[in-house]
């Protein structure tokens, strides 16, 4: 993580780091989702997240698809991004050594007229011990943190991922006008990129989804992870097929002087 990265991911609460995954790899994971659209689950109307705003509402929900369970070969690029060796420097800097997987890897599929899903975020007022943003003694922690692997292109416009930038050091609630992105539209900054780019942001900004407009679809593939010795959601069991890698960022939540593997890079 370079000065300049340092300094954005501190002032906005993400980063887009492009180039990540080349064209042939982000060829190989569509192909992998396409060969697998039988797993995709469309969410039904009972589980909009809309949250009641007409301005994040559409003609239906996202798809979500698990991707880490997939039959070999399928599963093979999904394995590779847990512990992408571009993106674990990113990791070390923002959660420390020995950061895990919290929530497991998922598909995040949005087709033309997918809903949006109404801005969230733990910033302010109150402290949430699991998703925060400190900076103290030169270096930043955070609580939980999302990478998305991009798959296709995110153009302005398009809809998709939306931050407000700064508001993982705000004291102040989001108002809900705000939240249901009824005002100061303005704000809210949509993060758009070109396939194989990664984002990353904390938890504790504030952001969202707003509907997909685009022809081509949405393809984010998503990974929740936390510092080594916390956890969100309960471990899950170390799968076997995990690589040393892989395992390592698999492990349950513990102290990191109890002889924790860690990755440099
Ligand atoms: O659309 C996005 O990338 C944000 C998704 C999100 O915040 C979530 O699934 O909790």
């Amino acid at each position: 993580m370079n000065q300049e990265e340092r300094y954005l991911f501190d002032l906005n609460g993400y980063l887009v780091i492009e180039d990540v995954l080349t064209e042939g790899e982000v060829a190989l994971a569509n192909q992998a989702i396409d060969q697998n659209q039988n797993k995709m689950r469309i969410r039904p109307p009972d589980q909009k997240l809309d949250g009641g705003s007409a301005h994040l509402a559409g003609e239906h929900g996202r798809g979500e698809m698990s991707v880490l369970n997939l039959d070999s070969p399928w599963c093979d690029p999904f394995h590779h991004m847990l512990a992408h060796p571009k993106i674990v420097p990113y990791l070390n800097e923002i959660l420390g050594k020995g950061f895990r997987m919290d929530h497991q890897t998922f598909l995040l599929s949005m087709d033309k007229g997918a809903e949006g899903f109404i801005f969230h975020g733990s910033s302010g007022p109150g402290f949430d011990p699991n998703q925060y943003y400190i900076f103290r003694d030169g270096r930043m922690h955070n609580g939980l943190t999302v990478v998305i692997f991009q798959l296709t292109d995110i153009n302005p416009g398009d809809g998709g991922l939306v931050v407000i930038p700064g508001s993982h050091k705000s004291n102040i609630a989001c108002p809900d006008s705000i939240r249901r992105y009824e005002k100061h539209q303005d704000q809210i900054r949509q993060v758009s990129s070109k396939a194989g780019s990664v984002a990353i942001f904390t938890e504790a900004v504030t952001h969202g989804t707003l509907p997909w407009t685009a022809d081509h679809p949405r393809r984010s593939i998503l990974t929740r992870y936390t510092a080594g010795n916390l956890a969100y959601v309960p471990a899950y069991p170390v799968p076997e097929w995990a690589d040393e890698r892989q395992r390592s960022v698999m492990e349950p939540p513990y102290h990191s002087r109890l002889n924790r593997p860690f990755l440099d890079k």
